[in-house]
Order: structure tokens, then sequence, then C-alpha cells
């Protein structure tokens, strides 16, 4: 049994219990449908509380039952009996009604809520549209321009703001239980609201649908799950209540086993697994209470910042005083724009700056449980801050360098206690990016990755383990999204048709669009350092952008050309003349928007595959979530690695040994050509 019934009065409280978010499995559903009937037939309830046990309400339809044939009772028709009940149904809120969670809510009579849950219908974000009268119902409630905006976005509502806009009828500060009680015993002494399957949604203006259909797309970008519900919504406002249930269940059928669904369910899965991976799941983390940050340039003011929000108390140290109110400055800068962005209140901005200890003095860290280490990426600068947190720190105080190109294990080569050590390579903007690479030594012990992985829950990051080789898992395979990048120019394409061919992909952001915003400059340093180790990095036309003083946007040309104080990219003669120069040597082609993308993409899975084999990566999933969070790679095609076994790999290899004939990629790796057989990277 999934649940539980017992009576108070006349009032039955049936409790849900399927951990861990008492998502609707089949199990649950019947037992519902069994405990609405049972009810029905007994004279001595009168109304019943639905309530669920653990951390949250119902959290949804149970995700992982999506890939089977979906068994009976379906949920349309539980939600539908809950509403048909002989005895009015309240629903207890609290954690998160989500989905058919909150699609059975509304088909109770009563929505009662504690001040922190919070309700919504989050479908859209798997590709699917609600299934079990979300889009039909909430309008009835919420009217269709509210009903539009949550099922569109997906974004969830707190309760005392569903409370305000009349989607939930209480909210209970106490007891939950005893306060839903309460409230029913009021409720039944009037006379009951009809249920919403009986309601009308209030008329739009005619404009409505096509201004709403025109934001959903932009924002939507080229998912296609959020128009299709506001399709929905239209025809629940359109519709008699049964029709427009039918174009729903549809509409969800229809979507549920699609592309974009299956690859946005992969990463469904793929980010709730990854903070917290099997292999650690034995080892216990040290407890961070305090935090310090060393540097407080863009990245150490951003990890700052992002420290603070996990409310932590932070230490900010500089090597003298003017370095430190530059850095204060710059996260001063952070919380306001913060403000300014409405995602907090002046007063918790200022509550996370006075929770900041702003120091030149190292000495301050001697009781401190982790340092973040954030300088100038130099081997040698690096080494010296930690030779001097070695001397102060308490030996178990866990130490982190935040790195993007440099080894771990060589920064970390002279200190104390090297267990406690190991790399946390942050995204810019840190306070922002949800991406975390957590880099182990081959002397970081357990406890210490452990705790790596506990820091990112905190810190509300998707954490990701990887290996030590130049660039780690992300920066190596930019590296190749960059030089695939270049060869195309030098065959014959130009940077706009090649970025705007990523972008048709789904990038946010073509690669010389993306360069030219983050600046030339710092893929040239890094270049710089690769060929002093010995390597040859390929950017023939960057490099001489870099020598020209073509950086990027903030010198005012790179790979485009801007007017002052426009970012718009123009294409440039100059770079275009540079490209034909460097270009000499190399047979020109045609090259059509799909080969440009296979150009850079495919490439980019060789690499990627290479990772794996290696075990940089462990999973071929975390490749997924590294692309998808510091790159950009769309979500909707499920990262790198579910795209190209969605793709198909052996259709991959046959191209990349066309393109590697050509002299235009390298040919496929053998774990790639390996996977052939069974389409799964690392599975013959
Ligand atoms: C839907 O309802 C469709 C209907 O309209 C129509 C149907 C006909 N299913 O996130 P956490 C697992 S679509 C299965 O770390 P938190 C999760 O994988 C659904 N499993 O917890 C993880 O497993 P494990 C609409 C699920 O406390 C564990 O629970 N609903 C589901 O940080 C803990 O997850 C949603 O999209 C699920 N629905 O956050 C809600 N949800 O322990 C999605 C979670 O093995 N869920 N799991 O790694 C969430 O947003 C969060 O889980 C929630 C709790 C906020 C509820």
């Amino acid at each position: 049994m999934t649940l539980t019934i017992k009576q108070i009065g006349k009032i039955a409280v049936v409790t849900v219990d399927n951990p861990p978010v008492n998502a609707l499995s089949q199990a649950v559903r019947q037992d519902l449908w069994n405990a609405a009937e049972a009810l029905d037939r007994d004279p001595s309830v009168d109304a019943v509380v639905l309530i669920c046990a653990g951390r949250t309400f119902i959290a949804g339809a149970d995700v992982s039952e999506f890939g089977k044939p979906p068994l009976p009772p379906h949920l349309p028709d539980l939600v539908t009996r809950i509403e048909k009940t002989a005895k009015p149904w309240v629903a207890a809120i609290h954690g998160s009604a989500l989905g058919g969670g909150f699609e059975i809510a509304l088909g109770c009579r009563f929505r009662v809520a504690s001040p922190s849950a919070s309700i919504g219908l989050p479908e859209v974000r798997l590709g699917i549209v609600p299934g079990a009268g979300g889009t039909v119902r909430l309008p009835r409630l919420a009217g269709a321009a509210l009903a539009a905006d949550m099922v569109t976005s997906g974004q969830p509502v707190t309760a005392l703001r569903a409370r305000a806009q009349g989607l939930i009828d209480a909210v209970v500060e106490d007891d939950l239980e005893s306060g839903t009680i309460d409230f029913l015993r009021l409720a039944l002494a009037q006379p009951l609201p009809p249920p919403l399957c009986e309601r009308y949604v209030p008329a739009v203006e005619a404009s409505f649908w096509e201004t709403t259909a025109k934001s959903v797309a932009l924002r939507a970008k080229r998912e296609q799950a959020p128009l299709r519900a506001l399709d929905c919504i239209r025809k629940a406002c359109e519709y008699e209540f049964e029709a427009a249930m039918e174009f729903e269940r549809e509409t969800f059928l229809d979507l549920r086993g699609s592309p974009q669904a299956r690859a946005l369910r992969h990463v469904f899965f793929a980010e709730r697994a990854a903070p917290r991976p099997p292999e650690l799941r034995a080892t216990v983390p040290q407890s961070i209470r305090s935090a310090a940050v060393i540097g407080g340039g863009t990245m150490g003011a951003g990890i700052a910042a992002a420290l603070c929000d996990a409310q932590l108390p932070v230490t900010l140290v500089e090597r003298d005083s003017e370095a430190l109110d530059r850095g204060l400055s710059n996260l001063r800068a952070i919380f306001e724009s913060s403000v300014k962005r409405g995602k907090i209140s002046p007063d918790v901005a200022e509550e996370r700056l006075a929770a900041v200890t702003a120091t030149t003095d190292y000495g301050a860290l001697a009781d401190v449980d982790l340092v973040i280490e954030a300088v100038f990426e130099d081997l040698g600068v690096k080494r010296d801050v930690f030779a001097r947190l070695s001397a102060v720190c308490r030996p178990d105080t866990l130490l982190a360098t935040n790195t993007s190109y440099l080894d771990p294990g060589q920064i970390a080569a002279d200190i104390a206690h090297p267990e406690r050590f190991l790399g946390l390579h942050f995204f810019s903007p840190a306070q922002v990016m949800k991406l975390l690479e957590i880099v182990p030594t081959p002397d970081t012990a357990p406890v210490t990755l452990a705790t790596g992985f506990a820091l990112a829950r905190m810190m509300n990051k998707i954490p990701v383990r990887a290996g030590i080789c130049d660039g780690f898992i992300g920066n190596r395979i930019l590296k190749v999204t960059r030089a695939q990048a270049e060869r195309l120019l030098l065959s014959g394409a130009e940077p706009q048709t090649v970025d705007s061919a990523m972008r048709a992909f789904g990038l946010p952001m073509g690669p010389f669009e993306a360069q030219d915003l983050g600046g030339l400059d710092i893929a040239a340093f890094q270049r710089r350092a690769a060929r002093v180790r010995g390597e040859t990095p390929f950017a023939p036309v960057a490099d001489r952008l870099y020598a020209l003083g073509r950086f990027g946007q903030k010198s005012g040309g790179g790979w485009y050309d801007y007017d002052k104080g426009d970012r718009t990219p123009k294409p440039s003669v100059a770079v275009a003349g540079i490209i034909a120069a460097e270009a000499l040597a190399t047979p020109q082609r045609q090259w059509s928007e799909g080969e440009i993308v296979d150009c850079i993409v495919l490439p980019m899975i060789n690499e990627a595959a290479r990772i794996l084999d290696e075990t940089i990566a462990a999973r071929s999933e975390d490749i997924d979530l590294v692309q998808i969070h510091g790159y950009g790679f769309p979500r909707f095609r499920g990262g790198l690695m579910h795209y190209a076994e969605t793709r198909g790999l052996g259709d991959i290899v046959a191209i990349l040994e066309r393109f590697a004939k050509e002299g235009l990629a390298e040919p496929p790796c053998g774990l790639l050509r390996n996977s052939t057989g069974s389409g799964r990277f690392g599975l013959p």
C-alpha cells in the first residue's frame, strides 16, 4: 500500500507515502482510486483531506514510467474520479505539488498549503504538456493569461503568491493536517464551490493568443512543447470541457514519445543523479560551515557571491587593501545586479554583504572549513598561495583551486595533507553558471571528493567529476569546437555562416560570436602556454587576429567588426582578407548548414568519446551535463552524447571518416568505432 487512511471525526485523512517524492506510480494511482471508491461508500465520512508523507506533496507523474506502455488507472481518469467524488476532497500541500501532483490538487474541491510550498505545471521542461487536465482546469480556476504563463514557462509559484492569485484557498501557518481539517470544517458549513470541470473561462481579448504565441515562441527557441501547451490552453478556453480534455490528451501522447521529450527526460535524470554519484554514496562528507576565497577578481567575487547565496559566512582575502577594495566592489556589483533583476531584495543583498569579512591577513583563515583559491591562472602564483594556506589552515580544512587549464596535482605538489585538496572549476559568471567541474588529484581522499559534491549541492550547482588533462572535460572539447570552426573558414565557409548554422542547431551563439564576447586574448594566452609545453594548437586565423589586437567586442573588433557602443557583429573585410591569406593552400568547397554543424559537432563527439575512454569523464551523461550547463548545448537535444546516440554512432563514424580523408577532422577514435554495434557509448 502506498497510502494510509485514518478518520478524525467525520473527516478522512488520506496520506500518500511513496518516497522519495510521492510520484504517481501505477500503484499510487490504483491506491488513490480505491480510496476514492471506499470513502464514497463510507457513510461515516463527510469529506477527505489528501496529504503526503515525507519531503513533499505529490511531485508529479512517475517520469520513469514514461518509456513504458501506460497502465490503468490512467491519471486523467483518476483526477476526474476525485473531482466526481460524492464527498469533497481538499489537497493539503507541502513541498512541491508539481505536474500530475498539482493536477490531482486541481481535481480536489479545495487546495490548502504550507507557506513554504510551491505549485506548478513543469511538464514543458520535460518536452510534454500536462496530461491530466492541467491545461483545462487551470484556466477555469485562474483565467487564460495566468494559466498560459504557468504552463508555457513551467515555472512554479510559491504558496503565498498562489493564494493571492486564487490558485489555492488558504495558507496554513502551523500544522498542515490539523490546519486543513479546521479549514474544511468551516468550508463545509457553506455552499460548496462547483468543481472546476463545471466552470467556464472568462473571455480574453482577440489579440491575446497571437501576442502570447509570439512571446512563447521567442522564449521556447526550438522547443516544441511550450507552443503546443499554449494550443491546449486555447482549446480549454474555446471548447467544452470534455473536448478540451481530449485535445490535451492527444497532445500529451503525441509529445511523450517525441525525440525532444526523450532528450529532456534524459537530462532530467542526469541532473538528478549528478549531485550524488553512486561511487560516493557510502562516503560521509565533511561539514562546511564557513568558507574563504583567495582573490576578488571576476571569478573570485563570483565564487564568493555564490557561497554567500548558499548562506555561508565568507572571508575574502586579497594581497593588499587596494585589491581588497576592488574585490568588495566586484561583490557589491554582483548583489546590486541581483537586486535589479528582482532575484533578491535590497535587504537580503545587505545581509549577504554583511556576511563577508574582507582581509589581507591569511592568519584569519586559521579555523575556516573551506578555502577556494581564485587567483591569476599561473602555476607559480597559485603554488605560493597554497604554501601560505598550508601554513595557517587546520590540517582538515578543505583546500580547492579554481583553475580552467592548470594541473591541480602540480598546484598542490608541496602542500601539507594533500588528501584534503581538489580542483573546482567554476564557470563564469560563477554566481550564475550551474556547472562545476570537480577535479580530484591522485592524492585527493574520497571524503574530500564527497565534500566537493556536498558543496555543489549547497551551492545549487550541477557537479561533474573530471579527470586531469588539458581543459578537463569542457574546455578540452571547446578546443576542438574552435579548431573545427577555423578549419571551416579555411575551406570556404564564412564566420557568419558558421555562427548562424550553430544557432540554427540550437546554440545560443555561434563559436565566433562567443569568442568575440569572451575575448580572444584568453584563448591566445592558453595557446601560448600550450606551445611552451611543446603542443601545437591549431588556430592560424585566431593567432593573427590576436597579433593585430583584435580581441573581440572589448577592443572594437575580433572575428567581426563592431561600431562604437553597438554589440551587433558586422562581417569584417579585414578578417576575410586574413582568412583568404591563410586558406591559400586549402581546397575550397561549398558548405551547407547541416555540413557545417556536422564538421563542428561530430569531431566534438569524437573528442568526448576519447575523454570517456580515458576516464576523464566517468559517464557519458556527465559530458552531456557539461555541454548543456557550461557551453549552451541545446537541452532539447539531450547533450552531446545523447545527441550522438540518437543520431546514430555508425552514421557519425562514416561522416568522420569522410571528413578525415579530406583533412577536415581527426578520424573516429577506437571507442566510437567499437560502440557502433550497440549504438551506446562504451557498449560493444
Ligand atoms: C507529469 O506529472 C505529467 C502529468 O501532467 C501527466 C501524466 C499523465 N518521477 O530532485 P531530487 C526522483 S510530468 C520519478 O533530487 P529534491 C529523482 O530522480 C512530472 N522520479 O529531490 C531522485 O531520484 P534518486 C512533473 C522522480 O528534493 C529523487 O526523486 N513533475 C520524479 O531536490 C529525488 O529528486 C516534475 O517534473 C518524478 N516525477 O526536489 C517534478 N521527481 O534519489 C520533478 C523526482 O534515485 N521533480 N524524482 O536520484 C522535482 O522537481 C524535484 O524532484 C522536487 C524535489 C522539487 C519534487
